[in-house]
């Protein structure tokens, strides 16, 4: 709230009622001012913009909440050829994991579904700089639940809060390896703990893996702004209300790589795009 403005205009108000004050009328006195400082003040006050609007600073970007444009790019992501058969996860070292899981569960490394690639984090690498978007209010969550990370692959904003939720009746750790952010190793040993953490330097990807339970992996995107999905069983992603420019749009995959394109869109117009990744790229 802004009440410099106000301050002087009060110092001028107190003198101007000082005759009604020393005709002993401190009471009107009183309650001219309260009328001032509850009507005239606020009107006088600098207005503060809501989280809603853009606001610019000056010398720097736009902070931007709420959608910039009209131009769209969407996309899938393929797998070319037959991926290699995994074998269940042998998960006899805990048997509160084994109790947990009574049906096999497979490694979520390489996920195909007909030609489609799940897991794949695709986001805006380059075209964004000169803008900055303020993080959402709601945490991302990443919940160790059956002994496995859910989400396998998930996407935030840089000073968005992760809460880490362990739901198993097992210690797990979470050993998060970052490199343009710090690292951290934190225990879990209860069902239902949670922990808080938020990255302040975008990084793509942030690693997390269990030291307990060598097969729980997860990875995290850290971005500036809000541009990036991960793919599901139908491998697409889209990137709506982005202001018309030339994007390079990448996907990454933890075992297959990353896989870049430069787009140009305008205003209301949808560019899209594919990405096929192959197994020994
Ligand atoms: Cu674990």
């Amino acid at each position: 709230m802004t009440s410099a403005p106000g301050v002087p205009i009060i110092l001028i108000l107190y003198p101007l009622l000082f005759p009604l004050y020393k005709m002993r009328s401190i009471k009107l006195c009183s309650v001219l001012c309260l009328v001032f400082l509850v009507i005239v003040f606020p009107a006088c006050a600098q207005k503060e913009p809501s989280a809603a609007e853009p606001s610019v600073a000056a010398g720097s970007a736009p902070v931007v909440t709420s959608a910039l444009g009209t131009a769209a790019i969407h996309g899938s992501v393929t797998f070319e050829g037959t991926p290699s058969g995994e074998a269940p996860i042998n998960m006899n070292s805990d048997p509160v994991c084994t109790s947990l899981n009574k049906a096999p569960v497979y490694p979520e490394d390489v996920v195909v579904n007909g030609k489609h690639l799940e897991n794949v984090f695709v986001y805006v690498k380059h075209g964004l700089e000169q803008y900055s978007f303020n993080a959402p209010a709601e945490p991302v969550i990443l919940n160790q639940d059956g002994c496995r990370y859910s989400p396998h692959v998930l996407g935030m904003m840089v000073n968005q809060k992760l809460r880490i939720v362990n739901s198993d009746a097992t210690l797990h750790n979470v050993h998060g390896q970052a490199d343009r952010n710090p690292s951290f190793n934190i225990g879990q040993p209860l069902k239902g703990m949670t922990t808080e953490r938020s990255f302040a330097a975008p990084e793509v990807m942030i690693r997390f893996k269990c030291d307990v339970h060598k097969w729980m992996s997860a990875y995290a995107g850290v971005l500036s702004h809000p541009y990036f999905g991960v793919t599901g069983s139908d491998g697409t992603f889209a990137f709506e209300n982005l202001p018309p420019g030339e994007y390079v749009i990448e996907a990454w995959h933890e075992k297959l790589g990353t896989e870049s394109q430069t787009v140009k869109v305008g205003d209301h117009e949808t560019k899209s795009i594919n990405f096929s990744f192959k197994e020994g790229l």
